[in-house]
C-alpha cells in the first residue's frame, strides 16, 4: 500500500468547547503518530511525502475568499493584539440572519465556521494546507496508475463546507482528491464516507453536481454532530439530483447493521457506474471511540477493507476521524491490509 504522510500536522493543536471548558481537542497529533507507527510496522508499505500544497486545488472546491481567510486568520489574530492562544468564533449567522460577510476578524470567524469544536492557532494553516496536499498527492499517484493510495491526512476534512470550517475540518481533503481526479479526466467519481459523523462538507460541495456521487453512512443527525445535515431525504439538487445518498443510523448501531448498510451504500454507488473511488475513511465507528457510539471491532474493519477493494476501482483512501488514539493505527492497518489482500 502506498501511504502519503508527513510530520507537518504536529504543529496543529485544536481547542474545542466541551461543556463550559475549552479542552485540548480529541483531534490531536497523537492520532497521526499512532497511525504512522502502526503502518511502519507493516512490511509491504511505501511511505511518501506529499508534493507542495497547490492553492488552486483548494480553490477548485472552496470559495477563494474562504481559503484566503484560513491562510491569514492567525496572522490577523496576533497582529490585532490578541493574546488568547487560539482564534475561535462565538457568533454564527443562524436562522433569519443574513450572510453578508462582516469586516472584522472576530465576526468573520463566525461567518466562516459552523461549530465551536474547532479553533485556528499558530500551526493550523500549515497543517491544513499540508493535509490537503497529502490527499491531492494521493489522487495524483492513483491517476498515474497506482491502484490504491492511503492519504494519512490530519487535520481531517469531510466536515469542511465550501466556505465554513467545523468538526475539526478546514479544507475538504476528500473533495480535493475527487476534484483532482475529475480535472485529470476521470469521468465519474464516487465518494463513500464511512466516518461516524455525516460528511456535511463533502455533501455541500458536490450537492448540485452529477459528476461526483456522494454517499455517507453515519449517526443520525437528529441525535449526533453535525446535527443539521445528513438526513435520508437529502438526494442532491438541480443537475446533482439523484447523486447524493445518506444512510443515517441510530446511536448504538452494531457491526451487523452497519455492514449490511455498507453493502447497500456500495450497491447505490456502483449503480452510478463510477470510474474511481474516494473513501472518507473515518474510524470513529469503533466500539471504544470516546466521542462516538457505533460498535465496530477490529475484524469489522478488515471486512470494510475487503468491501472497499471489491469496488475494483482506482481508489484514494482519505483519513478522517477516529479518536480511540491507541487503537486507531491498528484499526487502520486492518482496513489497509484487508484491502491489499483482497487486491
Ligand atoms: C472528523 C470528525 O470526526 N469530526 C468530528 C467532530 C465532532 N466534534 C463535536 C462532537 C461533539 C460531541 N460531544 C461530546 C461531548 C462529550 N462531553
Ligand atoms: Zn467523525
Amino acid at each position: 500500500m502506498l501511504v502519503i504522510r508527513s510530520d507537518v500536522h504536529r504543529g496543529h493543536h485544536c481547542l474545542e468547547l466541551d461543556g463550559t471548558a475549552l479542552i485540548k481537542s480529541w483531534e490531536a497529533p497523537a492520532r497521526a503518530e499512532h497511525v504512522d507507527a502502526a503502518i511502519r510496522a507493516v512490511s509491504d508499505v511505501t511511505l511518501e511525502e506529499p508534493d507542495p500544497f497547490d492553492r488552486t486545488a483548494a480553490e477548485a472546491v472552496h470559495d477563494p475568499g474562504y481559503v484566503e481567510f484560513l491562510s491569514t486568520a492567525w496572522h490577523r489574530w496576533t497582529s490585532e493584539g490578541n493574546t488568547a492562544p487560539a482564534a475561535m468564533a462565538f457568533g454564527w449567522p443562524a436562522r433569519r440572519f443574513r450572510n453578508v460577510r462582516p469586516r472584522t476578524l472576530e465576526a468573520q470567524l463566525g461567518y466562516y465556521s459552523f461549530a465551536a469544536d474547532c479553533s485556528i492557532a499558530e500551526g493550523t494553516w500549515t497543517a491544513v494546507a499540508d493535509s490537503a496536499a497529502i490527499a491531492h498527492t494521493a489522487a495524483d499517484r492513483v491517476i498515474a496508475g497506482t491502484r490504491v493510495a492511503f492519504a494519512r491526512c490530519r487535520p481531517p476534512g469531510h466536515h469542511a463546507m465550501k466556505d465554513q470550517f467545523g468538526g475539526y475540518c478546514y479544507l475538504n481533503n476528500a473533495a480535493i482528491a475527487a476534484q483532482r481526479m475529475r480535472n485529470a479526466g476521470v469521468g465519474h467519481v464516487a465518494i463513500l464516507d464511512v466516518d461516524y459523523h455525516h460528511g456535511n462538507g463533502t455533501q455541500d460541495i458536490f450537492y448540485d453536481r452529477p459528476d461526483v456521487s456522494v454517499c455517507s453512512l453515519h449517526a443520525d443527525p437528529l441525535e449526533e454532530f453535525p446535527y443539521f445535515l445528513g438526513h435520508a431525504d437529502e438526494v442532491g439538487t438541480g443537475p446533482g439530483l439523484g447523486h447524493n445518498r445518506n444512510f443515517p443510523l441510530a446511536r448504538g448501531t452494531d457491526a451487523a447493521t452497519w455492514l449490511s448498510t455498507l453493502g447497500r451504500a456500495a450497491a447505490w454507488l456502483e449503480a452510478r457506474r463510477p470510474d474511481a473511488l474516494v473513501v472518507s475513511l473515518g474510524l470513529d465507528t469503533f466500539v471504544d471511540d470516546p466521542i462516538s457510539h457505533f460498535r465496530l471491532r477490529r475484524g469489522d474493519f478488515a471486512t470494510l477493507g475487503r468491501q472497499l477493494a471489491g469496488f475494483a476501482l482506482p481508489t484514494v483512501l482519505v483519513m478522517e476521524g477516529g479518536y480511540a488514539t491507541e487503537e486507531l493505527g491498528h484499526n487502520l492497518v486492518a482496513v489497509l491490509s484487508a484491502f491489499d489482500a483482497a487486491g
